[in-house]
């Protein structure tokens, strides 16, 4: 694993930022984007995207005029302004093997980066099977299962540098492993032992979102917060395709393109909201086209392809670190599992696309093109999985015993400073534990007798 700093990518690369363990490679940027359409022009993708570029147009070049005088042209931003490509951006196909790119906006990452993605990958894919099965035994309260979108999950964090920071919701337990967070205290929210095992400053991550969005107002503000104050920092927020119907989704990227914020906004798409499905949610043909609105940046990729991700991830953090604003992307994937353990998708899910819901995996379509380029062998392969099996293992080791919690935990950190009422409900919960010592003391006493 390298952890060369990428100077000519804007990073750093100064002891200013805690250092995370991950590999960070950044990537030059490609010319400009070309065969925007698909042959048939009545394609509806085709149509909208014709009318998207048509009003597209007209922003960019407002744009062009508003911006000229702030910055220089040395460098190469998305060539087709705010347009996400008219079919999702994708490099390998299901076989793993190379298909012609619908755009020429990205370049294809570097082999170092594409191996540590499916280093990662195969960690993460091993670490959510254990945390599915932990809930199993009693040991997690709850799982939301990422399987399946472990390309969306560890491509994202391989795009980032040690300075930036990460607002991710429930689901991203999988990405904050492999950003190199601790899985012990990444699963301490979901085993209901804290509101955050790790500490979000020292790791550049915020806790995990669970109301839907608000992530997103909170990455807006702490990007344009570094901003302000002379640094390069990107925030990247997640949400989900549900959560992009939520007020503070459209406050979010409305903010940040009228501030120029440097937030990457990533829609992981896995078609299901729980039990409502992406044709309840919106009639717009792509939700990356729901930037165009408020000038942001958008694109679309196939979320199952680890390569694409990573293209279209390095150079959206790239634009967003230029100052240039914020970008989003969408991305398609798959949700294999049920939204968590506690949900049965089989009631409102097909038979069929349940059984074949894990046919797009991520991890064999890379592992197929780094075989078949010579990047990959048995030998390393092998020691990749014995990885994976050693952190499951510390992880069952580690969460098998009884959680050391202390109830008043619970007000910390709700406030910076404690409202009354949460004083009040404090001094309840200290109240009734101190008469539950009390009472099993005497019943101890008692017992003496
Ligand atoms: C503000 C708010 N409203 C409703 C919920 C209940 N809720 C939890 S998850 C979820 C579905 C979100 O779906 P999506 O955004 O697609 O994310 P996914 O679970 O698929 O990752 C809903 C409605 C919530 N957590 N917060
Ligand atoms: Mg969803």
């Amino acid at each position: 694993m390298t952890s060369t700093p990428h100077d000519d990518q804007g990073h750093p690369g100064s002891d200013d930022h805690p250092r995370l363990p991950q590999d960070l490679s950044g990537t030059p940027l490609s010319a400009g984007r070309s065969g925007a359409l698909g042959a048939d022009p009545d394609h509806p993708m085709a149509r909208a995207a014709a009318n998207t570029r048509a009003s597209a147009a007209a922003i960019q070049a407002w744009e062009a005029a508003y911006t000229n005088a702030h910055i220089d042209h040395d460098d190469e931003p998305f060539q087709a302004g705010l347009i996400p490509a008219p079919t999702p951006v994708r490099f390998l196909a299901e076989d793993g093997s190379r298909v012609a790119p619908v755009t020429d906006d990205y370049v294809e990452p570097g082999a170092d980066q594409l191996l540590e993605c499916y280093r990662r990958m195969v960690i993460g894919r091993r670490f959510d099977i254990q945390a599915t099965a932990l809930t199993k035994q009693g040991r997690l309260a709850v799982y939301p299962s990422s399987r399946g979108q472990d390309a969306c999950q560890v491509g994202t964090m391989l795009a980032l540098g040690p300075q930036d920071w990460v607002f991710p919701t429930y689901r991203e337990s999988m990405a904050l492993v492999s950003r190199g967070i601790d899985p012990v205290e990444v699963l301490t929210l979901l085993r209901g032992d804290g509101h955050c095992g790790y500490d979000p400053r020292a790791v550049r991550t915020a806790a995990q979102c669970t109301p839907l969005s608000t992530q997103l107002l909170h990455a807006a503000g702490l990007a344009y917060g570094e901003r302000r104050q002379g640094r390069d920092t990107v925030a990247l927020a997640f949400i989900g395709d549900g959560a992009t119907s939520e007020g503070d989704f459209h406050e979010g990227l409305n903010f940040a393109a009228v501030f120029k914020a440097p937030v990457v906004f990533v829609v992981q798409n896995n078609g299901w909201a729980i039990s409502v499905p992406l044709s309840k949610q919106t009639a717009a043909p792509s939700l990356a086209y729901k930037g165009i609105g408020y000038g942001v940046v958008c694109e679309q990729v196939d979320g199952n392809d680890a390569m694409a991700v990573l293209a279209v991830l390095n150079k959206a953090v790239w634009y967003a670190r230029s100052g240039r604003g914020p970008v989003l992307v969408e991305l398609h994937t798959v949700r294999v599992e049920a939204h968590t353990n506690a949900d049965d998708q089989t009631r409102y899910r097909a038979a069929d696309e349940v059984e074949h819901a894990g046919d797009h995996d991520p991890i064999r379509r890379l592992r197929s093109y780094l075989t078949g380029a010579g990047l990959l062998d048995e030998e390393r392969l092998a020691a990749i999985d014995a990885e994976a099996e050693a952190l499951a293992a510390d992880l069952r080791e580690r969460l098998g015993g009884e959680p050391h919690v202390d109830p008043e935990d619970l007000f910390a950190h709700v406030y910076a400073e404690p409202t009354p009422q949460l004083i009040e409900q404090r001094e309840m919960v200290r109240a009734e534990l101190a008469a539950a010592a009390e009472s099993a003391g005497g019943a101890i006493e008692g017992g003496r007798h």
